[in-house]
């Protein structure tokens, strides 16, 4: 009997599906002895690789892939038997991808999504924009600059692999540790409160087909300050529109950051918010049973939530981890299957009884804001209310991100609309921070609810994203 053989005649000795069981009681014992004929019928009631007992469940099982790993046989056989889904380790981070700004540079990137896409299998996109990972350029750069620079990458990236990309991690980590429940600072935060939505509307704009994920880690335990301050993000983003389709946890689990039982209650008070769930980075420190039994529950938590629709490990063998002192991960450092896979396989066809999620990718435009209800008063109030624009460009070969910011003169601003001449055969595809009345010609864009008010001598921003040339002209500023 070969191995495959006595795997799946050892499943059917110890867990008897339905469709096995009907099959086994049909033909009596005798069968047994034919392994063959059995063992064929319990393969397809059972899959023998990951990707295969995910798909059952219509999920994807997927790893963190290197690209300079493609060249070794042991690494390349696993991961194309037994995973139907990638993320590039690394080759898709900022200072990867955008090394000097404006000069992209594809090649690693390509390699590992070409490789996937070849086979059939999803990508998972990551990552678009993070305080890390950032090339020495951006790093040394602050406010309307390096937003812009930020909304260029994420639109020049999506736009390159769009269709290309099942989810993409659109913001990673943003938040901090600890019990602060507090965005994390950075030289993005510092760009203003917004510059997630930011990310993320830009990213729509680039790729609708697209789903959006937010990323982070030790955001897996429910109790967790960090963890109800995503929460309350997601659901804010959801009440208002902004384009988030999906959040993903990273779950690396030491006995820092211990999976705990209430694992499952995270996923699905996410999932309730109306995001589908992925588990974007497993790993899980430790060794035999104890290891084993902690990867079958993140399993068995992922399968119970119907909107939880992949699981990537973070690593190929242990020896491929970030954390290989800790060998976190399904096979040991020769390539073999470490109890924790078996567990994950078994946990994986014990899978099916939830439906698949049913959401399908975001195939409709970004969602605009609905203008304001209260047509905007046309004539000032006395004591007038001046303001300013003045506009700042990012532009490149067909597409441009412009970014307007709006002052207040000596008197305070109640609301505010800015006009801006569009050049013919140019279009505004995406708009944050204001609402647009049009996509091209003259086109003025009103405040939300939120940044109407400036005060005498005050800023505000807001921006918005097109195809085409870029504003030339000088914006005409109405306040109220
Ligand atoms: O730190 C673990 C993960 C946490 N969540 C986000 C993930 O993107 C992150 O992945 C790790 C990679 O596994 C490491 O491989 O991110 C690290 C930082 O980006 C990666 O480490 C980097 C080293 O810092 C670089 O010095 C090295 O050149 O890996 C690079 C390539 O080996």
């Amino acid at each position: 009997m070969n191995n495959a053989l006595a795997r799946a005649s050892g499943r059917l000795a110890t867990r008897l599906r339905p469709r096995a069981a009907l099959v086994s009681a049909a033909a009596g014992l005798a069968l047994v002895a034919t392994s063959m004929v059995v063992a064929t019928s319990s393969a397809q009631a059972a899959e023998s690789t990951l990707g295969a007992a995910a798909a059952q469940s219509g999920r994807y099982f997927g790893a963190a892939v290197a690209a300079n790993k493609l060249s070794d046989s042991t690494y390349v056989g696993i991961l194309n038997r037994e995973f139907n889904s990638v993320t590039a380790e690394n080759e898709m981070k900022i200072d990867a991808l955008e090394p000097q700004q404006g000069r992209f540079t594809y090649t690693n990137a390509d390699r590992i999504v070409n490789h996937a896409l070849s086979r059939g299998w999803k990508v998972r996109g990551h990552t678009l924009a993070w305080h890390s990972q950032q090339p020495e350029w951006m790093r040394n750069m602050s406010g309307t600059a390096l937003r812009n620079a930020m909304l260029n990458h994420v639109t020049r990236v999506a736009t390159y692999y769009r269709g290309k990309i099942d989810s993409w991690d659109v913001v990673n980590e943003a938040f901090e540790d600890g019990n602060s429940g507090a965005r994390r600072d950075s030289n993005l935060q510092r760009t203003g409160n917004d510059w997630i939505e930011a990310a993320f509307r830009a990213a729509r704009a680039a790729d609708p087909g697209a789903k959006l994920c937010y990323n982070d880690y030790n955001t897996d335990n429910w109790t967790w300050a960090k963890t109800q301050a995503v929460y309350r993000m997601v659901q804010d983003f959801k009440q208002r529109g902004v384009p988030i389709d999906c959040v993903g946890f990273q779950s690396h689990f030491n006995a820092q950051s211990a999976y705990n039982s209430n694992y499952r209650t995270t996923l699905s008070s996410f999932a309730a918010l109306g995001v589908d769930v992925q588990i974007t980075e497993l790993d899980i420190e430790g060794s035999g049973t104890q290891q084993a039994d902690t990867y079958r529950r993140v399993v068995q938590d992922c399968l119970a939530v119907p909107r939880c629709n992949g699981i990537t490990v973070w690593g190929i063998r242990d020896s491929d981890s970030w954390r290989s002192y800790g060998t976190p991960l399904l096979f040991d450092n020769n390539g073999n299957k470490k109890q924790a896979y078996t567990a994950t396989l078994e946990a994986l066809n014990a899978g099916g009884t939830t439906p698949p999620p049913t959401t399908p990718p975001p195939t409709t435009p970004p969602p605009t804001t609905p203008p304001p209800s209260s047509p905007p008063p046309t004539t000032p109030p006395p004591g007038g209310s001046g303001c300013t624009a003045s506009v700042s460009l990012n532009q490149w070969n067909g597409g441009f991100v412009a970014t307007i910011r709006v002052t207040a003169g000596s008197a305070r601003l109640n609301g505010w609309s800015v006009t801006v001449g569009i050049p013919g055969g140019s279009s505004v595809t995406n708009t944050w921070n204001a609402t647009a009345s049009g996509t091209s010609g003259n086109v003025t864009f009103r405040n939300v609810s939120y940044n109407g008010s400036v005060n005498a001598g005050a800023t505000t921003e807001f921006g918005f994203q097109g195809t085409g040339t870029g504003p030339s002209g000088t914006p005409t500023c109405t306040g109220s």
